[in-house]
């Protein structure tokens, strides 16, 4: 069980960090093995949305779910919001969860401090991004200003993974405290009411070696759908130009030969990321050697190519499928009434252990 949130069209570190996997996934699983994907449109509301905008990022993001390679009939691909039964549990969980838990997530604690977004040295947290986009200041902020769905988010992704009784969590570094949280209620959830037996597998996450792409403006920073510059990511649905364009503004440094030191050159060790990814190859230190003698805009005209060979393929059937509303309303519907045949027995289980039957 995955999901990802629909606050945009998803970028290139999307794409490598967790939607490629997906893919590997779908291919490399077992005939008995069940995959979820789900786009998590609640999650999205942690954050002001334009509400229009909310709707065509929900419709893209199943678009490019398929675009990828995501297939209906091999994998369950949903929208959060077309199964009440993730926060019934949710509810469920949030009253047995320690308020002092969700104040320790690094998430949270990210939230009492404001930076401007230029200036900011960690990747962007939705915390902060909240935080900076109404105070404005530097100053500190006062967390009882913070919308509560901040602090309570890593109970609804708790939910929805336990909802399907999932056993694998394909996400990355920055979720392994959610994923911890999420063992936590399984476990708590079981001991308390342990009448007949375990209810809720201990779910693991599923480590990838994808690595953190960083914008391309700010080497500080992730690359993100919600970053105020449009040109700090590259869009799947971003044309070849576009692509060469946005890696020619990339931010480098002033030295001269390219290496690779994600300390030091962080932004060229982004690009060198980047081009290794794309190439298959795990280590962005097997594709130093490409460049001996050769300096930046070599890096990025490599760079750039091999990109749009990787987006290229996923960007046309995109273009193919978006404007299919009725075929990709229909997917939808199968896909959600598939998972809550699953959550409905899930549910009838916690209910009845619960006591609201
Ligand atoms: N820059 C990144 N490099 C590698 N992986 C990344 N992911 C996100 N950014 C990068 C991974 O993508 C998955 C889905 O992310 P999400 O949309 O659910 O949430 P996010 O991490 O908050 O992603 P964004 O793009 O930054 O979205 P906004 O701006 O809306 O918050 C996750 O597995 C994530 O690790």
């Amino acid at each position: 069980m995955s999901g990802i949130q629909p606050t945009g069209i998803p970028h290139l570190g999307n794409y490598l960090g967790a939607l490629a996997n997906w893919v590997k996934l779908q291919e490399t699983a077992q005939p008995h093995d069940e995959l979820l994907f789900s786009i998590v449109g609640w999650h999205a509301m942690t954050l002001p949305q334009n509400p229009a905008e909310l709707a065509q990022a929900r419709r893209d993001m199943f678009a490019v779910l398929l675009a990828i390679g995501l297939d209906p009939k091999r994998s369950i691909i949903f929208h959060q919001d077309h199964n009440q039964d993730h926060l019934e549990l949710a509810w469920i969980l949030d009253c047995l969860t320690p308020l002092g838990k969700l104040q320790r997530m690094t998430t949270w604690k990210a939230s009492t401090f404001v930076m401007s977004l230029t200036n900011c040295f960690e990747p962007y947290s939705k915390s902060r991004l909240v935080a900076s986009r109404n105070a404005n200041s530097e100053s500190e902020v006062d967390e009882s200003m913070l919308n509560a769905g901040l602090l309570t988010y890593p109970i609804l992704q708790a939910a929805d993974i336990l909802v399907y009784r999932a056993t694998h969590v394909p996400v990355g570094d920055d979720q392994t405290q959610h994923v911890e949280l999420c063992r936590d209620l399984a476990d708590t959830f079981n001991r308390t009411f342990k009448a007949k037996g375990r209810l809720f597998p201990l779910p693991s996450q599923v480590k990838t070696n994808s690595k953190r792409i960083l914008s391309l403006k700010d080497s500080s920073a992730k690359m993100s759908k919600s970053a105020p510059d449009a040109r700090s990511r590259i869009l799947l649905t971003d044309s070849g130009v576009q692509i060469s364009a946005k890696i020619k503004a990339a931010v480098t440094d002033s030295l001269s030969g390219i290496t690779y030191d994600p300390v030091e050159r962080p932004g060229v060790a982004n690009l060198l990321t980047i081009l290794a990814a794309c190439m298959g190859k795990e280590d962005p230190q097997d594709v130093v050697p490409m460049f001996a003698g050769q300096g930046f805009p070599e890096l990025k005209a490599a760079t750039a190519e091999a990109v749009e060979e990787l987006l290229k393929g996923p960007r046309a059937e995109f273009e193919r499928l978006h404007g299919e509303t009725a075929y990709l309303e229909q997917l939808a519907r199968e896909g959600a009434e598939r998972a809550r045949i699953r959550s409905r027995q899930t549910m009838e289980l916690v209910k009845a252990r619960v006591g609201l039957v």
